[in-house]
């Protein structure tokens, strides 16, 4: 595990020329700081805006969660854990922080109710987005409630329709729940008139959730029990993607075993190559504009699904920039 005296990781937090330590003095750049906390702990020269080609936002919004909490503390959970993985992609032959990748500061929302909070978030997020231009913007959440202020922006900007790509236990097609539209379980009954819709992994629901999918056909449900034989369930996934896509990926999709720290997990859920196969072909043959990854809520002493989730949020990152990674260019 490399850490901040691995001197074959240059740009990875150790002082050099143009950090702050070092400008302030060329003796405190000779000391072994931390890693800065930004994703991967890349130093401002491999982070900065400028010339990233991603960008991550974090947002640590959490009101609405029904059962386990802590979803707030996912990002800071998510960004501490990437500092400790390896830079270097094997699948990919290839370290994907060459391209560039910005962490910027988490965005406080207001805590006068969720409705007011989603709005707010909405016109964040299209600042952010607008701001970011084509760079590939992933939003780490929160609970699974900010997702969809932030698919109707992507919505808003793009002339031709998006399909959100949902990867989570649970549809979240409910139009009210527990009082709110804005509840983490009416996620993507928010977006419904705005984009297609198609969701992996799916094995927890309620009648009206099945009876939205059977009656709408701008929806695909694949359940997760027929996820286990084969793989055609891809074949039937990539068929209904159109091709713009916006990836919104709760962590409650995985099987509890591998990440049971989230608010409401259900046994049976996604293992980890399968779904890097699906997600490898779903990068290389779509245009992924843009992700989300929400619903970690970090479990005190247990630290292997932070680090699992910091490291899908690294190979989406891959994935995105294969082309460019492969190429040498
Ligand atoms: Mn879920």
């Amino acid at each position: 595990m490399p850490n901040r005296r691995s001197a074959i990781t240059p740009g990875r937090g150790i002082p050099g020329r143009g950090h702050p330590a070092a400008e302030i003095s060329g003796r405190l750049g000779e000391l072994s700081w931390e890693l800065p906390h930004t994703f991967l702990g890349l130093d401002e020269g491999a982070s900065e805006f400028e010339s990233a080609s991603a960008v991550l936002l974090p947002v640590p919004y959490e009101a609405t969660t029904s059962y386990g909490g802590g979803a707030q503390a996912g990002p800071a959970a998510i960004i501490d854990a990437s500092r400790y993985i390896e830079l270097y992609d094997r699948e990919l032959d290839a370290d994907a922080t060459t391209v560039g990748i910005h962490t910027l500061p988490a965005l406080e929302l207001t805590r006068d109710g969720a409705e007011k909070a989603m709005a707010e978030l909405e016109s964040s997020y299209r600042t952010v987005a607008e701001v970011c231009g084509d760079r590939f913007l992933m939003m780490l959440g929160g609970e699974h409630s900010v997702s969809a202020p932030a698919i109707r922006a992507q919505a808003a900007r793009r002339s031709e329709r998006i399909t959100v790509l949902q990867f989570d236990a649970h549809a979240d097609l409910r139009d009210v729940f527990e009082g709110s539209h804005w509840s983490h379980a009416c996620a993507m009954a928010r977006v419904l008139d705005v984009v297609d819709l198609v969701s992996v992994g799916i094995r927890a629901v309620c009648e009206e959730e099945v009876e939205v999918w059977r009656r709408n056909d701008a929806v695909t449900l694949i359940w997760a029990d027929d996820m286990w034989e084969d793989d055609e369930w891809m074949d039937r996934a990539m068929e209904a993607l159109g091709d713009t896509v916006y990836i919104t990926f709760d962590v409650d999709y995985f099987d509890p075993s591998l990440v049971p720290s989230t608010g409401t997990p259900e046994p049976g859920g996604g293992d980890w190559y399968r779904t890097l196969r699906f997600l490898r072909r779903v990068f290389t043959e779509k245009n992924v504009i843009a992700c989300d990854i929400v619903e970690l809520a970090p479990t005190p002493g247990l630290h292997a699904p932070d680090f699992l989730v910091a490291k899908l949020a690294y190979k989406l990152i891959g994935y995105r920039f294969e082309d460019r990674l492969t190429d040498g260019g």
